[in-house]
């Protein structure tokens, strides 16, 4: 894995909001203007950081990674975000359960790597031995425990594999709709078959940028003209509709729609679903898939649209399958292509840090340097991510300043005003 700027994460201020304080973000959270950016404090504030952690990350479902980065019972990921650490683990009989990485000795992180194989798992500071489901089985001074070994598991977390797809909750109680909105993507991604792929690369950026920087600048692409390498395949006619497209991209806009329609014939023919979901923040687990073709060949993100790996994934019946993208709430999106998938999860580190890890995952019999070329299979997006990266540095940057003040969003940028819409809804609900 490659890792860019990885320091640890600032400590995190764990004390109980106070009530002035919390009157205070009450006031920010009902000033925001809709239509607009937030205000600099949402960027900005530790305080507001722990309200984040607290009413998204520590109550909703997240993206936490694919099944083929575990692909043998044993291996795990550990998954780090704001002040919580998660050990996902593939166990005997094929699931995968989240537990914390917390020890219930004395605290200590437990599996300090981001990914490896393991039975039990033995705590580092004084060898507290915990089974693969958590159950404390061994602590190093057995004459010593006075207490109960069955009170003492390792925490668990809520964890749901979806298409291959895995999602954790840290929350009590997970929110319902995520049953009806899994029903609703699993199509989508089935016909990729994650559970034959194998992870290509992975890389980590840590952006110096708030959580929501990086999905706000996701979830538009007004700024793709800062992309060239994709430019060359993703049409950068994305958001825009017949209205809106502006007269430099009318050519490409006539093409895109050829394709598109070219696209929807082939889809309706091999069975795959091509409708838009679009329930970005009308949902708890707000949701958007399209499938857009590409341009050039269109069959993947290369120069001229050709295709990245030589093995197509599944049983999928051709190459030429554009992109099938998912955005989902909070942290993460994805590109679901006939050669390859990427998926993208945003951690927050700390209010003005965000971990986001890109994963490129190809069919299981891919060879490396046969089917497909490392550097070029990563070469679109590992540009992408650090133009993206720079992009949302300049944001942060900006929100720090005492000139900042909310600026409006234009029409392309409606899934921005989404995801904010669903971010607000999040917190008044936490805070009510
Ligand atoms: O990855 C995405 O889905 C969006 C679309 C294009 C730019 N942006 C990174
Ligand atoms: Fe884990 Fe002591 S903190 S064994």
């Amino acid at each position: 894995m490659a890792t860019i700027d990885a320091r640890p994460a600032a400590p995190f201020a764990t004390a109980a909001i106070a009530p002035e304080k919390l009157s205070e973000l009450q006031a920010l959270i009902d000033s925001r203007r809709p239509g607009f950016s937030l205000t600099a404090p949402f960027y900005t504030d530790r305080q507001l950081f722990d309200l984040d952690m607290r009413a998204v990350f520590g109550r909703h479902w997240l993206f936490a990674g694919s099944i083929a980065e575990l692909p043998e019972p044993g291996d795990y990921i550990t998954v780090d975000f704001g002040p919580y650490a998660l050990i996902l683990l593939h166990h005997d009989d094929g699931s995968v359960r989240a537990l914390h990485n917390v020890c219930r000795h004395r605290g200590a992180r437990i599996l300090t790597e981001d990914s490896g194989t393991t039975g039990n798992l033995v705590c580092g500071y004084h060898s507290w031995t915990y089974a693969p489901d958590g159950a404390l089985i061994h602590a190093s001074a057995p004459g010593e425990i006075d207490f109960d070994a069955g009170c003492f598991a390792l925490k668990r977390a809520h964890c749901r594999v979806v298409g291959g797809l895995i999602f954790v909750c840290i929350a009590a109680e997970p929110p319902e709709d995520f049953d009806e909105v899994a029903e609703i993507f699993r199509p989508y991604i089935e016909p990729h078959e994650l559970g034959a792929t194998k992870v290509a690369y992975q890389q980590d950026i840590v952006e110096q940028g708030n959580w929501k920087l990086v999905m706000e600048n996701n979830r538009e692409c007004y700024h793709c003209d800062g992309h060239p390498e994709l430019a060359c395949s993703l049409f950068p006619t994305w958001g825009l509709t017949d209205e809106t497209v502006p007269s430099h991209l009318a050519d490409v806009w006539d093409r895109n729609l050829s394709a598109s329609a070219a696209l929807e014939q082939r889809c309706r023919r091999y069975g795959l679903p091509f409708e838009v979901v679009e329930e970005l923040d009308t949902r708890e687990a707000g949701i958007r898939i399209s499938r857009e073709p590409l341009d050039g060949e269109g069959e993947s993100f290369s120069a001229d649209g050709r295709r990245l790996s030589k093995k197509l994934l599944g049983d999928l019946p051709d190459f030429r399958l554009g992109r099938c993208s998912m955005h989902l709430q909070p942290n993460s999106w994805f590109h679901l292509l006939g050669d390859h998938v990427i998926t993208f999860a945003a951690f927050p580190l700390d209010e003005e840090r965000t971990l986001v890890r890109t994963t490129w995952l190809v069919a299981d019999d891919a060879v490396e340097g046969v089917d497909y070329d490392l550097e070029t299979l990563t070469h679109t997006w590992k540009r992408t991510n650090l133009q993206d990266k720079a992009f949302v540095e300049l944001c942060q940057r900006g929100a720090a300043s005492p000139a900042y003040e909310p600026g409006p969003y234009m029409k392309s940028e409606y899934q921005v005003e989404a995801f904010v819409n669903w971010y607000i809804t999040r917190l008044r609900e936490a805070l009510q």
